[in-house]
């Protein structure tokens, strides 16, 4: 091709982009869900923040002005009941826990522009008002509640709904619960909400979502909502009533739009909203309940609300504390880094789909996409224009013999309708073709500078272009492509992903974008380890040397023998969170029943118990590098005697170690012993 077509080609492709860039709305409001904060964030906060990123970030590309919205949500029971365990204040216990969280979202490279939380003066003003508004509608009525409660879901349920006679959500036990409420005639707007979904195809994402819910308001009628209570006092109070405070969902879905309520050129800006990123099980309270709320206060809908599923663990279940099997996504960042983490989760997990988390999948994707794909084509091109043309291309004057450009639409067409995956899908048909085109001319054979300078510029300007794209899923990563190629990363974005605009300038000390991970297979720990609270401490009726202890381990009471007696006084266990073996057969020592033993180290000189006092009771002790989510087999003491745990001494701290790892609980805790030398064996 000539130069003159080339320009030619070049040329219509800008004017293209240009009448798209006139459709393209200058403003995107993108939101999360608002997290509760009673523990620390987890891998389905992670996954939901990086989905609703990779979004945003796209839309920044575009040249849209995007408001990007996440936050708290800090009221309600189970917010309380979590304060009250940690003996903190609930405002106390939320600030902690927003730090947390703030912490988590720059972490994941999350370009949030806002972060609400439901107990900033802002939120509880509009709150109240909009709670005003639709009384004053004439919609809001006193009312007696009597059902069921689910605290973990924050959710009203009649006795029919219950399944099993427990929460038809998360299948947790519910309360039960009689009081004094105001109720919202929520009834009134089943059919507009039917026909605004029908009527908006784009309404709800994925289609297999929206008919769950066109199929659920089709049959049956829609029930009033219960929108304050009475029986506890962590909410805002209800405009109209002291003695009430609002519903925990009424008060949480208004963050959307108090968030920018307060200036109104910004509400008018942004609102209605674009799109609300969502998990699959508050499906409910966004499509109907929240635009039940909007069409009560005249303002309108949300334009999208998009549902992504829910990861779970590598085969498939649940993540639990219960069952062992929680993985933190903090931890895999620490270990692979955040683009690792982010293009798992967004290549890997179809959209609105459910996911597996696998650690083993993250790396193998790691090795092969992000390292030989991508991250050795880089080498390979920086290398071979540092020794060809003495690191510097400049533009303009290179025949296009491959130009990926076009997928950029198709990216664009795919985030349009919400498939991140498949975007990612077409990035990586490039970059192979790419890594084809390069296989196929050999550059480094070409000995005439001209033709060698067309094909590295060729490679080195379609990795460019990829790269953009990439900008807004792996954002790091894209950045560091953008700086060895010496391409300015301010200027990378939709209108710069043309062929021919990049010029590079080789930087000089370039690290190995994505150094290879090697992945140890985990090895089984056979010990069921867990955090207990001695509840109870007493003489043994029969032993002189040993105490009978009444534990609670969260989800269960156990009763232990334990040989303490000579080393503590009854009050200095009572109440104290320590560490049980909880696979131990059970056995009868001098007439009285053990289930389970408690674990002391012993140096000889003295006993003393392994603790984990910022840990509850319940949580799992786990041991890094190896699988401690069980299913454990029971062991007998022959058995156990036969694993060494020891004490260690490091960070004037005594922690106990298995091997030459730590032994840490869930809460990212170290189990600690007091008092023993190092070496101390566990018993
Ligand atoms: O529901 N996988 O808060 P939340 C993927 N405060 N996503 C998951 C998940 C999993 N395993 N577990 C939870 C709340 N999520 C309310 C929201 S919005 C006005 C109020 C998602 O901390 C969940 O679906 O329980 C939700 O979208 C988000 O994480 C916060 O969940």
């Amino acid at each position: 091709m000539t130069k003159t077509q080339n320009k030619k080609q070049s040329a219509t492709k800008i004017s293209a982009s240009k009448s798209s860039a006139k459709k393209l709305s200058p403003h995107f409001y993108i939101t999360t869900a608002i997290d509760y904060p009673n523990a620390n964030p987890h891998m389905g906060h992670a996954y939901e923040k990086i989905v609703a990123d990779s979004y945003a970030r796209w839309m920044r590309l575009k040249g849209a002005k995007v408001h990007f919205l996440t936050g708290l949500d800090e009221h309600g029971v189970k917010l309380q009941t979590a304060a009250e365990e940690e003996h903190l204040a609930p405002q106390d216990f939320v600030d902690e826990k927003a730090i947390i969280f703030k912490d988590f979202c720059k972490k994941l490279a999350i370009s949030y522009d806002d972060f609400i939380r439901t107990t900033q003066p802002r939120h509880e003003k509009v709150a109240q008002e909009l709670f005003k508004q639709v009384f004053d509608q004439g919609e809001i009525y006193k009312g007696y509640y009597e059902g069921y409660y689910c605290v973990p879901c924050e959710t009203y349920w009649t006795q029919k709904d219950l399944v099993d006679g427990n929460c038809a959500e998360c299948k947790r036990p519910t309360q039960s619960l009689k009081e004094e409420s105001y109720f919202f005639k929520m009834s009134k707007y089943q059919d507009r909400i039917i026909k605004h979904i029908e009527s908006h195809p784009e309404f709800i994402f994925p289609e297999s979502r929206r008919n769950e819910i066109l199929a659920r308001l089709k049959k049956e009628p829609l029930r009033d909502l219960s929108v304050s209570r009475t029986s506890f006092e962590w909410g805002i109070t209800t405009p109209i009533d002291p003695t009430h405070v609002i519903y925990v969902w009424f008060d949480a879905l208004i963050n959307y739009v108090s968030a920018v309520k307060e200036a109104p050129l910004k509400f008018k800006t942004f609102w209605p909203a674009d799109v609300h990123v969502i998990g699959k099980d508050i499906l409910w309270f966004h499509t109907v309940i929240w635009p039940a709320i909007l069409f009560s206060a005249g303002i309108d809908l949300p334009r999208s609300v998009y549902v992504h599923g829910f990861i779970n663990d590598e085969n498939g279940e649940k993540m639990s504390k219960s069952k062992g099997n929680v993985v933190d996504p903090m931890a895999v960042v620490d270990k692979h880094g955040v683009d690792a983490l982010r293009y798992y989760f967004l290549r890997a997990v179809p959209s609105g789909q459910d996911g597996n988390f696998s650690e083993k999948e993250l790396v193998a994707r790691f090795n092969c996409e992000l390292a030989d794909t991508l991250g050795n084509l880089l080498s390979r091109v920086t290398k071979l224009i540092e020794s060809s043309c003495n690191g510097i291309l400049h533009n303009a004057v290179y025949a296009d013999e491959i130009d990926v450009s076009a997928s950029m639409r198709q990216a664009d067409e795919l985030m349009r309708t919400r498939h991140h995956n498949r975007a990612l899908d077409v990035v990586w048909t490039e970059l192979h073709r790419l890594n084809a085109y390069v296989n196929a001319r050999q550059p480094w054979k070409i000995k005439g500078e001209e033709e060698r300078n067309v094909v590295l510029y060729n490679i080195a300007e379609n990795l460019r272009i990829l790269s953009i794209a990439l900008s807004a899923f792996i954002p790091d990563s894209a950045a560091a492509l953008f700086t060895q190629l010496g391409a300015d990363a301010e200027k990378q974005n939709f209108a710069a992903a043309e062929f021919g605009k990049g010029s590079f300038n080789i930087k000089k000390d370039r690290a190995l974008l994505f150094p290879k991970i090697e992945y140890a297979e985990k090895r089984h720990f056979p010990l069921d380890l867990r955090v207990a609270k001695i509840e109870e401490v007493k003489d043994h009726p029969n032993a002189e040397k040993l105490f009978v202890l009444q534990i609670n381990l969260g989800t269960e009471k156990r009763q232990l023998v334990a040989g303490l007696k000579q080393w503590y006084a009854k009050e200095r266990l009572l109440g104290k969170h320590l560490i049980v073996l909880c696979n131990l057969k059970a056995a009868a020592l001098r007439g009285v029943e053990s289930q389970g033993m408690l674990l002391a180290a012993d140096d000889e000189n003295t006993v003393a118990v392994l603790e984990a006092p910022e840990s509850k009771p319940g949580d799992r002790v786990f041991v890094e590098g190896y699988d401690t989510h069980g299913p454990f087999s029971t062991i007998d003491l022959e058995a156990f005697r036969k694993i060494t745990l020891k004490a260690n001494h490091e960070n004037h701290i005594t922690c106990v170690e298995y091997g030459n790892a730590r032994l840490k609980t869930h809460r990212g805790e170290y189990v600690k012993v007091q008092h023993v030398s190092a070496g101390a064996k566990v018993r």
